[in-house]
């Protein structure tokens, strides 16, 4: 799987997407000083505020002769689309520009606003307002974007828990993408938990016997090797409702986001658990790829109590800001074992007596996570050369 080929992914990259940094920085963190505190605080910190910064804040608070907090609403993000920021607030949609000054500093972020970000707003008209203001998030799911790999894209902001949607025989497993969804969640402060759909299609005579079978093979290999790793794995069917129940319990009382390749059903589980009526695509039926149907994320809110995030497709998935030498650090099985190579610092790629090597050697590691553990490493050291 191509790490950075994602053509597709274009499509939905909205122009408001593109063009929106994020600012939480000086706003998040002082917003309930005064213009004094600002400056005794700054005085007896310098390194805590940026010149820049302390010149925005006095700037913004000139302009509104007021404290930048005191008029603004408060609200959370519900999606992105071309039209502007779907912000709620007490119960109210509105639909929010971003104040020019937010869009100043883009910085290393692609998009200044994501979908569950909580925004401090001005009404401007009816159902209509302007972000003054992103709070400082408390979790986030991110991934490198695709097209300079040098961009954070956040997917979304203030969730719980990512729930790695992924379907056997169609589109088929791909545990390389599972695992690094893994360490993006882990790297966000978010707990992972690995949603398997289509499981109907295992026992479905329709669909070839050969890939049946090797998809079997590899969904209980899977199973075994992530709860290894203590990483809640569950097997579901829209189709027939199979771990359904199990996945609304999960769901419940949590602010979750679905994020997987397209095809996979993420749009349909949200629809059977909530009853929520999300457009849902056809399979392509020469690559038996889905169609890329969601094109922006959307913030659901749960009868049963709760927050869920449906999100576009995707193809491919970078880990945002992983270091070569962090990598092996998620792979807990690997790590583990690669105390015991002759070299310290063993990559576990090509060295003599490496143990790593020789355990996956008597499947004493599984070869699927070792060979998801070289994709990641190589993936970073092409990349490392394009630069
Ligand atoms: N056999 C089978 N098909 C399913 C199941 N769940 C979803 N599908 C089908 O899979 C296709 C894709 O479903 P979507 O819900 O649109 O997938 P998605 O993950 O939201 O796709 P994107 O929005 O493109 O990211 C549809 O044709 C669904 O009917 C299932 O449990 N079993
Ligand atoms: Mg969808
Ligand atoms: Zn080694």
């Amino acid at each position: 799987m191509g790490h950075d080929e994602d053509d597709n992914d274009r499509k939905y990259v909205s122009k408001r997407d593109d063009g929106c940094p994020i600012e939480e920085h000086y706003f998040g963190r002082g917003r309930k000083a005064t213009k004094k505190q600002k400056k005794l605080a700054s005085a007896k910190d310098r390194s805590k505020y940026k010149k820049t910064d302390q010149d925005q804040l006095i700037k913004l608070e000139a302009q509104n002769k007021k404290p930048v907090n005191e008029l603004l609403e408060r609200g959370r993000v519900l999606s992105i689309v071309p039209e502007g920021i779907l912000v709620e607030s007490k119960g109210v949609r509105y639909n929010c520009l971003l104040r020019g000054t937010l869009k100043q500093d883009k910085g290393r972020d692609k998009n200044l606003v994501t979908v569950g970000d909580f925004v401090l707003f001005d009404i401007t008209g009816p159902l209509e307002g302007s972000i003054a203001q992103v709070e400082a998030r408390k979790t986030i799911l991110s991934r490198a974007d695709n097209l300079s790999r040098r961009k954070n894209q956040l997917i979304a902001a203030n969730i719980d828990q990512v729930l790695i949607a992924a379907s056997v025989v169609s589109p088929l497993l791909k545990p390389p993408l599972i695992d690094r969804y893994i360490i993006a969640a882990r790297k966000g402060g978010l707990e992972p938990v690995i949603v398997i759909n289509k499981i109907d299609l295992l026992e479905d005579e329709t669909v070839d016997e050969g890939i049946r079978a090797d998809e079997k093979e590899l969904y209980a290999h899977l199973v075994d090797v992530y709860q290894q790793n203590e990483i809640q794995v569950i097997g579901v069917s829209v189709t027939t409702g199979v771990g359904l129940e199990t996945l609304r319990q999960i769901m419940q009382n949590k602010a979750s986001v679905f994020s997987g390749q397209s095809g996979v059903g993420k749009s349909s589980l949200i629809n059977a658990i909530t009853g929520s009526v999300l457009r849902i695509g056809d399979m392509v039926e020469r690559t038996q790829k889905g169609s890329h149907t969601t094109t922006t994320a959307t913030l659901l809110p749960l009868e049963f109590g709760g927050w869920c995030i449906d999100t576009p497709g995707i193809k491919s998935f970078g880990v945002w800001d992983l270091k070569q030498e962090e990598i092996e650090g998620y792979y807990s099985e690997i790590h583990a074992c690669g105390s015991q190579c002759h070299y310290p610092n063993c990559t576990h790629t090509h060295e003599t007596d490496c143990a790593v090597m020789q355990a996956v050697e008597q499947e004493k590691i599984s070869i699927i996570r070792y060979n998801s553990y070289i994709s990641l490493l190589g993936s970073l050291s092409q990349e490392h050369m394009r630069r």
